[in-house]
């Protein structure tokens, strides 16, 4: 293998000598109108549309050097060699690339997250948009944003949401197939005529039991209540536009919080239950509530884990993180709607 007696990266002297390379930062998003459930697990398209905030914290940062002389891709995260499943979902999303690009070579990819991999805070959203955009680039794909959403979606669904900064819905789309993958991408939903913040409380930031893509199968394959909360879902979505657009944050926080709990209900009610949240997700429940009875704007949403994240008004996000903190004894981030993925050099 080249590159592998030098003191060197892996990688780095091939692109220097034949390939080209690109590295690309990209946030993660938080859903007020959730995605769970596929209609087609290849194309990754969903079943129901949602909508999301890019935040401006924990990003991304992926390097896509090509690496002609080696025979097989070399994925780091963090430093440490990818194995096993998560190895296979990047290079199979490479592989997808390649096919796009018409091109054969492989690539080392370095990606590094701001936050532990696996905690609930989407890294799986900022790491498929950055690894879209930075092996778009090296590989020398020009795909406008919606192509590059569609793109982003194929390696994880909730990353097509992350090409895009602020606020952004992911349309179903339509149908299967090419017309499927054609119609299924996301884009900017407007920006809300209020100052909105995302309170993170970190209640757990390992990796989860049980992942997202396993769980929403699993709750679309046997909960009989997941039909209901993807019918409702849609009503959600039209009335978290309105109330965007009509920069009503008390209504998008009711909206995202009652989607939310369904959601989780769909799961609580699979056979057997899938349940992420832990007591402390419930001591900061109270504590979102207490805050509302205290006239302070606060409204809850939860993943695939046990960490919430609270909607708020950006000037009371000091005093939401407090009383977080306070409710679940755990840390507390305070997020601001944050810029969609960019290339940010590297290029040939
Ligand atoms: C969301 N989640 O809308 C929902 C809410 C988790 C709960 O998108 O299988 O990692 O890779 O498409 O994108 C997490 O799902 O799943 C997710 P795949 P993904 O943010």
């Amino acid at each position: 293998m080249a590159g592998e007696h030098s003191a060197e990266p892996v990688g780095l002297r091939e692109r220097d000598r034949r390939g080209r390379a690109a590295t690309a930062v990209a946030h993660p998003n938080i859903a007020l109108v959730k995605y769970w459930g596929k209609r087609d697990a290849r194309l990754v398209l969903p079943r129901t549309s949602s909508l999301s905030m890019t935040l401006d914290i924990v990003p991304t940062t992926t390097t896509v050097a090509l690496a002609p002389g080696m025979d097989a891709d070399v994925v780091t995260l963090g430093g440490e060699p990818l194995t096993g499943e998560p190895l296979r979902r990047v290079v199979a999303f490479l592989d997808l690339v390649r096919v796009l690009a018409g091109r054969r070579e492989s690539a080392v990819v370095d990606t590094r997250n701001a936050v532990p991999t696996g905690a609930g805070l989407a890294s799986s959203a900022s790491g498929f948009a950055a690894l879209a955009a930075a092996s778009a680039a090296a590989y020398g794909l020009e795909l406008d944003a919606t192509a590059l959403s569609r793109l982003a979606r194929r390696g994880s669904g909730s990353a097509a949401r992350s090409v895009f900064g602020g606020f952004a819905v992911w349309h179903a789309g339509e149908g299967g197939g090419a017309e499927g993958d054609r119609t299924s991408y996301a884009e900017p939903a407007g920006a809300p005529d209020f100052d909105p913040a995302l309170v993170l409380a970190v209640i757990d930031a390992g990796p989860k039991a049980v992942s997202s893509r396993i769980a929403m199968r699993h709750t679309v394959d046997t909960s009989p209540l997941y039909p209901a909360w993807a019918e409702s879902s849609a009503a959600d979505l039209a009335g978290m536009l309105a109330a965007l657009r009509r920069g009503d944050l008390t209504a998008v926080g009711e909206i995202a919080e009652r989607n939310a709990f369904g959601m989780h209900a769909t799961m609580l009610a699979a056979r057997p239950a899938v349940r992420y949240l832990a007591p402390a997700t419930l001591q900061v429940l109270d504590g979102v509530r207490a805050l509302r009875d205290d006239g302070v704007p606060a409204f809850a949403t939860m993943d695939a884990g046990p960490n919430v994240k609270v909607l708020c008004h950006r000037t009371d996000a000091d005093r939401v993180a407090e009383a977080v903190r306070a409710a679940g004894g755990c840390p507390a981030l305070v997020a601001g709607p944050g810029p969609g993925v960019r290339v940010t050099g590297g290029e040939p």
